[in-house]
């Protein structure tokens, strides 16, 4: 059948990767869509960098930094230390030079005309990745964060980029909220909504729920595809052991007021019993404390261990997805 993920950068690709070496063998007929968060997209150097989109990519196609998570192996930085000697740029976020040739050539299709899908079609016939990449939207959305305090240049109140408040500052200076600039005036991008509704099964992976999955679902239409979907929504909790597993989930979390549980983001979903984005959640068998918490809700639950140590081990977790699926009327 057709499968629909919707994904932000490493946990949603690590997931996808281990969702297709499991299809290769059990289901090799099943056709996957990776729908990814293009909220963290940004102009840098006169570039069109796509965070999300370039580390999907590069996991399925096989031109991953497996150490890092994004970017590309073996890498060199000429040019970022380049780029910085001029004093422009940002210094403290690194465009490897094979990586830069990505944006280069995005660039150079978008300023000829092409959308951001048909950019990623022809980056992809190169990637090879295995399953069809939709950005969630052609049109630009870009996550600002807003400071609650001073920080180098920027006063509080000030809006900075997503990657900026990541990167720079490792999310650990208090942002009051996220600011999806361009989102209210956004649509889907082309197949998107159908990959919803068409699908036999929809898949929200272990992405940071909120500047991942929150911001693709913020796209108008799509949230309105999920709940009209006839296929199950199953989701795969980021958070284990009230931690996010790598990376700094948890700032973004607290700043929208949700606890840093498996269950809380699962609740913070929602049942689509009642309105929500789930039938079924996936968490680690550390959490199986939640997984009552979840069927008083509406969302069957089960325990399963989530760590994606490596591809067998995220094809593992890819398959209690499928099950559940199965299991869930
Ligand atoms: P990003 O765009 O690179 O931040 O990636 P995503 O939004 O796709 O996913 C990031 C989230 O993936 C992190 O906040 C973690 O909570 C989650 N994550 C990373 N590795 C794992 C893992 O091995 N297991 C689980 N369950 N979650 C993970
Ligand atoms: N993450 C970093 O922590 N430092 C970087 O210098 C950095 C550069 C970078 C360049 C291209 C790209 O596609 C991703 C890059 N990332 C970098 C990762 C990334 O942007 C973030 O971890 C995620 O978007 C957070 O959601
Ligand atoms: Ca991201």
């Amino acid at each position: 059948g057709n499968i629909t993920v919707l994904a932000g950068g490493i946990g949603g690709a690590r997931f996808t990767r281990g969702l297709l070496h499991h299809l290769s063998a059990a289901r090799p007929e099943a056709s996957v869509t990776v729908v990814v968060n293009t909220g963290d997209d940004m102009w840098l150097d006169g570039l069109r960098i796509c965070p999300d989109l370039d580390t999907v990519m590069y996991t399925l196609g096989g031109g991953i930094n497996e150490e890092q998570g994004w970017g590309r192996p073996e890498e060199s930085r000429r040019t970022s230390a380049e780029i910085a000697a001029y004093g422009r740029g940002w210094s403290w976020f690194t465009l490897g030079d094979l990586d830069l040739a990505t944006h280069i050539v995005r660039t150079d299709l978008l300023r000829n005309g092409s959308t951001l899908s048909e950019a990623t079609e022809v980056l992809c016939r190169r990637w090879q990745p295995g399953a069809r990449l939709l950005p969630m939207s052609d049109d630009p959305v870009e996550t600002y964060a807003r400071l609650a305090m001073d920080a180098d240049e920027h006063r509080a109140g000030d809006l900075i980029h997503f990657e900026e408040w990541w990167v720079r500052y490792r999310a650990a200076v208090p942002v009051t909220e996220f600011v999806p600039v361009g989102l209210a005036a956004a649509g889907p991008a082309p197949g998107v909504v159908d990959a919803v509704e068409g699908a036999d099964l929809v898949i929200l992976p272990p992405s940071n729920p909120v500047v991942s999955i929150g911001t693709i679902v913020a796209v108008p239409g799509i949230a309105e595809a999920l709940r009209g979907t006839s296929a199950r929504v199953v989701g795969v909790s980021p958070i284990i052991a009230g931690a996010a597993v790598r990376g700094m989930a948890d700032a973004c979390l607290s700043t929208i007021g949700v606890e840093t549980s498996a269950a809380a983001v699962g609740l913070h979903y929602g049942s689509r019993k009642s309105g929500g984005l789930l039938d079924a959640w996936l968490v680690d068998e550390t959490d199986a404390a939640a997984v009552p918490v979840l069927e008083a809700a509406g969302i069957r639950s089960a325990a399963v261990p989530l760590w994606m140590r490596d591809v067998p081990s995220s094809a593992a977790i890819a398959a209690e997805a499928l099950a559940i699926a199965a299991a869930t009327g």
